[in-house]
């Protein structure tokens, strides 16, 4: 049977990092796969993941866990059979729901070996209120508490025990018997994304799901959520420097930035990463297309229209907000 594993976790938090950092470490010997679904319509995910040796099937333009569920199954069966893998992983938008893509899989008949929630240690305070960062955290079965290379031991062990009051509130129940779906949770620290093997590990007995209810409803966080994006396109003849002085007057309520820009000063285009006012970049071969930044939070398209005001390098087209 084909193990899988989903890995949520809200926007910018390490998903991406964990898989590059983790799956080569401890899968190289296997034949992986990997799923990814971005928030909004330009992917730049699978530019990265594409390093990781894996087949990459990236799926835009909406969110696996509502709008794009068959086209996430038809995805699966796709990669499986041209692909043949031995493990799939899922990273799931950072604005989506695991349960409903734990349940897909289970159909299409693949073993969920565990659902890894991702938290970002520094700036869950900034998030938490968002419901489907706390449906997330009820939804999984493993956490991995992330960059604790940015905070102290006690702030981790404080983070610990809001999780803790949270993940019991969110669990996901069985809606006929009222247990939770997951009897148990582990909790493991990462930094740069980085767990042992143990973590995907014989966590998940695959005998205590087939029975629960069909019937567990999904939050339609599409319709309850006020997180958008917004794309701006990049002129040319531009420095590096243009770019980072963008990034370091980005407004508080875009808390995410991503994309690939070509600069004049830099020979290889650049994915810059920017999460909750930290940015790094990374150069990237053979990319041809065009330089562009997505903007992601709240409000975004009064901020991106004030930022493009402000920085003539962005060139911001009307009229392509998404919401995802
Ligand atoms: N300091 C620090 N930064 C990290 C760590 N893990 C990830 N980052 C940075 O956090 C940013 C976001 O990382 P990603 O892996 O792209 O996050 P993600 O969850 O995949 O983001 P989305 O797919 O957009 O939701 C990047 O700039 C990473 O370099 C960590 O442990 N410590
Ligand atoms: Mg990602």
């Amino acid at each position: 049977m084909i193990s899988s594993f989903v890995i949520t976790g809200f926007l910018g938090v390490g998903k991406t990092t964990m898989l590059t950092n983790s799956v080569k470490e401890n899968f190289g010997d296997k034949k992986i796969a990997i799923i990814v679904n971005e928030f909004g319509d330009v992917g730049v995910d699978s530019k990265i993941l594409k390093n990781v040796h894996s087949e990459v099937l990236e799926i835009s333009e909406g969110c696996i866990c509502c709008q794009l569920a068959e086209e996430f199954e038809s995805g699966v069966r796709e990669i499986i059979e041209k692909y043949n893998p031995e493990i799939i992983f899922v990273e799931t938008s950072g604005a989506s729901e695991p349960f409903p893509i734990f349940l897909s899989l289970q159909n299409l008949g693949i073993s969920v070996d565990g659902v890894i929630c991702v938290v970002d240690s520094k700036n869950f305070g900034s998030y938490k209120e968002n419901s489907t960062a706390k449906y997330q955290l009820g939804g999984s079965n493993i956490i991995v508490l992330n960059k604790i290379d940015l905070v102290t031991e006690d702030e981790i062990k404080a983070l610990e025990i809001e999780l803790a009051e949270i993940k019991s509130e969110y669990n996901i129940k069985n809606t006929m018997t009222g247990e939770p779906i997951f009897k148990s949770y582990v909790t493991h620290r990462a930094e740069q994304g980085l767990v042992g093997k143990e973590l995907f590990e014989g966590i998940y007995k695959q005998e205590e799901v087939v029975e629960f209810a069909q019937d567990a409803k999904h939050l339609d966080h599409a319709l309850k959520d006020s997180i958008t994006q917004k794309v701006a396109y990049l002129k040319k003849d531009i420095n590096f420097s243009d770019i980072d002085e963008v990034l370091k007057n980005i407004p508080k309520p875009i808390y995410r930035v991503k994309g690939v820009v070509k600069v004049k000063d830099v020979p290889n285009a650049i994915f810059v990463n920017y999460s909750f006012g930290d940015a790094s970049f990374e150069e990237l071969q053979d990319y041809e297309d065009k330089s562009l930044l997505i903007f992601i939070g709240e409000n975004v398209e009064s901020h991106v229209t004030d930022l493009s005001n402000k920085y003539s390098i962005l060139n911001v087209p009307k009229f392509s907000i998404n919401k995802v």
